[in-house]
């Protein structure tokens, strides 16, 4: 870590490291499977995502806790179950680990293999089910897991000087069980272990195609970027989450051939969970499917660096970005974002 952080300083206060490629060559980097590399070379990849949720929304609206309780519990016809919903998420927190490798096997194409480990942690509040409502008390679940591999073919469409474009075709394979069970407490005031709501689970079981286009413009003294990503789902088990489409725009800047800044509009349109799994049934929004999906538009800056840390081969890369959401069009009841952190590191051989 200390090397790290005196390498950016470096890197941010001179600009004497000397360079063959330069840090604004890739994307920002919440933005995959921005470039292709030259026959035969590899590159490897890390990064570590931290998202954060806060809070409630209710139809893109924010909403407070007595407005959630007012709301009626999807199972309310079954035995016990309260009327209306008696759980309130409160926290969330997901940590995400996506190691990577790109190789070129020729000039045209370049492959790109990524997993993602993920961690999700849930704090809740628990009411009383009738009456006045009263607060219970709180608890906290957790899950972690390989969530999903993917491979994907970056293929080159148009290479001008200023101007490239590639298409992306892959595969997204889940790769844990979708039944990851918790104990949580009840509005009986009671401790109980169940299945956890989708939210929770780190997978769903599925496949997945992935068909995508980026295309970057070299405007001299700027870089403009833009891609559009699908997922389509393949194959699914019980339930899968919702299709996504995302489209990424970003502008960056060099300060040097070693820093670059970038500034970003992300758009992520997710549908609704298909299917459902008959036992997650609890009087929380996060059992019900059909608060999942919606539109989310952010805004995103990030730095991209570029120097040497392991050796003097110039080659070793790091980059950071924050994600603010600005409009979160949320599809009923679901957690509010409040931001994402992203610390990656890259290296080309
Ligand atoms: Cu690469």
């Amino acid at each position: 870590m200390k090397q790290i952080v005196f390498f950016i300083l470096v890197c941010v206060t001179s600009v004497s490291c000397n360079a063959g490629s330069k840090a604004i060559d890739h994307a920002p980097l919440g933005v995959m499977g921005d470039h292709l590399h030259k026959k035969g070379e590899w590159m490897f990849s890390f990064r570590y995502i931290e998202m954060r949720m806060k809070g409630n929304l209710i139809k893109g609206q924010n909403a407070s806790n007595e407005e959630i309780l007012n709301r009626p519990n999807l199972f309310s016809s079954m035995p016990g179950m309260p009327v209306n919903l008696s759980v309130v998420p409160r926290t969330m927190l997901m940590r995400m680990m996506m190691p990577g490798l790109m190789y070129a096997p020729n000039d045209q194409v370049t492959l790109m293999a990524m997993a993602m480990f993920s961690e999700k942690e849930m704090e809740l509040s628990v009411y009383q089910p009738m009456m006045n409502r009263d607060y219970i008390g709180s608890f906290q679940s957790s899950t972690n897991g390989l969530s999903s591999v993917s491979l994907s073919a970056l293929i080159k469409g148009y290479d001008q000087l200023k101007s490239r474009g590639h298409f992306h075709l892959g595969l997204e394979k889940s790769m844990s069980d979708a039944t990851k069970t918790g104990t949580v407490l009840t509005p009986m005031n009671m401790q109980t272990t169940m299945i956890l709501p989708y939210g929770m689970q780190t997978s769903d079981n599925s496949t997945r195609g992935i068909l995508g286009y980026t295309h970057v413009f070299d405007l001299d003294r700027f870089v403009w970027g833009n891609q559009i990503l699908t997922q389509k789902i393949l194959e699914k088990d019980v339930w899968a989450f919702g299709e996504k489409t995302i489209f990424n725009t970003w502008i960056q800047q060099s300060f040097s051939d070693h820093v670059s800044i970038s500034g970003r509009l992300h758009y992520e349109n997710q549908e609704d969970i298909q299917g459902r799994n008959a036992s997650i049934m609890a009087p929380v929004q996060t059992a019900n499917p059909s608060n999942y999906g919606g539109e989310v538009f952010s805004l995103a800056v990030g730095f991209n660096f570029l120097g040497s840390i392991f050796d003097n081969a110039d080659k070793d890369r790091v980059a950071v970005e924050l994600v603010i959401p600005v409009n979160q069009e949320k599809n009923g009841i679901q957690m509010k974002n409040q931001y994402t952190v992203s610390l990656g590191y890259q290296r080309s051989f």
